[in-house]
């Protein structure tokens, strides 16, 4: 896979199905009754960032950054305390495109439609936490937000689409953020247990799959995408991995508590926790390849160990002492770990990555929130990362060994360049719109990939679900292009936010309507 496109690789289930293994469908092998979707987030994909009584969010003053170099993904996503304030100062929406996103706040009903055309039997997608308490401890939530989503829910349940909801998805509303200090703050739990609480309540019936946070491990690459700690320098003699890891385990606690919240509110209803799957590869046979992987790989699971079995692992535990990072814990901290523990372990997978004891050997290429040593048997998409179908086989297989709960992809997708060729003519009875999207690279992406999933299953893994990431275009979260697409669906805008919005189906939308209809028997033409 290269950046040319010719060469590039591109169910409404049951609440039981959750606990219960479903045996491989009648067709394709895909299980019955298993999730198929497409998934987003509201900051990169809602717009209306200042309507209907939202407060800003984190997302909302991240500026579009060029990236010349996708090696070097981190700098576009941290946040100064000069950049909020530049930020909040500017009005409107140019230069700030998680502000307009895709504009799906005021097409909603329109985009439900199309995921109805589509086939969609679920729908990931999260609450923007900042449109239920705008500024995060608010008295009073705001009815507006909550009325804005029960509609949506309401609607793809009566289109016959799972709503598959993540609390918290990149967007803490920015006050907590700015006052607060983010998720440092052991002050937020409670503040998030409420936003949990009401959200829940509200939706019951309505929600029956919840996800705590979003790449959770996000806190630790990115501490102020997934934890919203802003930039600062480290007191001297602190290494600045403690605040992260500060934050993370108060991340851990509010999603114990949410995970409890959902099981006493709605026993219908099953929550799950939420991983950036980073697969790590040794890059040589040396032994010291070898365990170099395996640790990185525990350092990913630390998120997985924390949520599913209820404990930091001795991996961890062990870093934290060769490292002098203290995480306070308060007496309780360990017994709610303990009984928040989560129903399936849903997670993304994009790229597979390489660990070395001798990285300087090895040049470096792009990836999902950080870069990684190349690895000479995969090629690499636009954005450089690693194409690597084969490794979420590998993937699969191993959280299900680790683990043995039900897993969930709830994200998969290649980002790439899309042309829109075609027109409209003529207006009225006379209009003609010819517009299309040719991105067989896109198909190809998605068969490869789920050839391998579907080797997994064969394998013995529960597979619950798979929800493409973007299905409608949308804001890059790293990058924050709406030129960088993973939509089966184009959104007709760019970079800048200058475009008509309209909605046109690519290749890939009816490739994908056909893969639902067929539970995966498509990928056998
Ligand atoms: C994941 C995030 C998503 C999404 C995706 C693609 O890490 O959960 O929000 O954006 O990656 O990444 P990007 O948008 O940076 O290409």
């Amino acid at each position: 896979m290269t950046s040319d496109h010719s060469t590039r690789a591109s169910s409404a289930t049951d609440a039981a199905a959750a606990t219960d293994p479903a045996p491989a469908g009648a067709t394709g092998a895909f299980p019955d009754g298993f999730l198929w979707g497409i998934a987003s987030a509201a900051n990169q994909i809602e717009g209306g960032f200042d309507e209907g009584g939202k407060g800003l969010s984190q997302a909302d003053v991240i500026p579009f950054r060029t990236a010349r170099d996708y090696v070097d993904i981190s700098s576009l996503m941290k946040a100064t305390d000069a950049s909020i304030a530049e930020a909040v100062a500017t009005p409107g929406t140019a230069g700030y495109p998680k502000r307009s996103a895709s504009d799906h706040y005021h097409r909603w009903e329109a985009d439900v439609e199309l995921f109805a055309e589509a086939g969609l039997t679920a729908y990931r997608m999260s609450i923007a936490w900042s449109r239920i308490f705008p500024n995060g401890d608010d008295a009073e939530p705001n009815e507006e937000g909550l009325v804005f989503y029960e509609r949506l829910f309401t609607r793809l349940r009566e289109r016959g689409i799972e709503p598959v909801v993540t609390m918290s998805h990149y967007e803490m509303p920015l006050h907590l953020v700015t006052e607060y200090g983010g998720w440092a703050n052991r002050d937020v739990i409670a503040l998030f247990e409420r936003y949990a609480r009401t959200i829940v309540t509200r939706y019951r019936g309505l929600v029956r799959w919840w996800l705590t946070f979003n790449e959770i491990n996000t806190t630790l690459i990115e501490p102020y995408t997934g934890g919203g700690v802003v930039e600062r320098e480290a007191a001297p003699g602190v290494d600045p991995r403690q605040t992260s890891y500060q934050a993370l385990h108060h991340q851990f606690v509010a999603s114990a508590r949410a995970v409890r919240i959902v099981h006493e509110v709605d026993p219908e209803a099953r929550v799950g926790c939420m991983l950036a799957r980073m697969a790590h590869y040794p890059a040589s046979s040396d032994p010291a390849d070898v365990v170099k992987a395996q640790f990185d790989n525990n350092m990913n699971f630390v998120h997985t160990d924390v949520q599913v079995r209820g404990d930091y692992s001795g991996t961890v535990r062990r870093f934290w002492r060769d490292q002098g990072i203290d995480v306070r814990m308060e007496p309780g901290d360990a017994a709610e770990l303990a009984a928040g523990t989560v129903d399936f372990i849903s997670f993304s997978y994009y790229m597979s990555l390489v660990s070395s004891v001798s990285p300087e050997k090895y040049g470096a290429t792009g990836g999902n929130l950080f870069s990684t040593i190349k690895n000479p048997h995969l090629p690499t998409t636009e954005w450089g990362w690693h194409f690597d179908p084969e490794g979420l086989r590998y993937v699969l297989n191993g959280l299900w060994d680790r683990y043995q709960v039900p897993l969930f992809i709830v994200e998969n997708g290649l980002g790439a360049t899309d042309e829109l060729v075609g027109q409209v003519t003529g207006e009225g009875d006379e209009r003609v719109d010819t517009r299309a999207v040719h991105d067989p690279y896109r198909v190809d992406y998605f068969v490869q990939h789920l050839r391998q999933a579907r080797e997994a299953v064969a394998d013995g893994v529960e597979l619950m679900g798979y929800t493409a990431w973007g299905g409608l275009d949308l804001v890059s979260a790293s990058t924050s292009q709406m030129t960088k697409r993973y939509g089966i669906i184009y959104v007709d805008a760019d970079d800048a936010g200058v475009g008509s919005y309209d909605r046109i189906r690519k290749d890939s939308f009816f490739w994908y309507q056909r893969l639902i209809e067929t539970n995966g028997a498509v990928l056998d033409d």
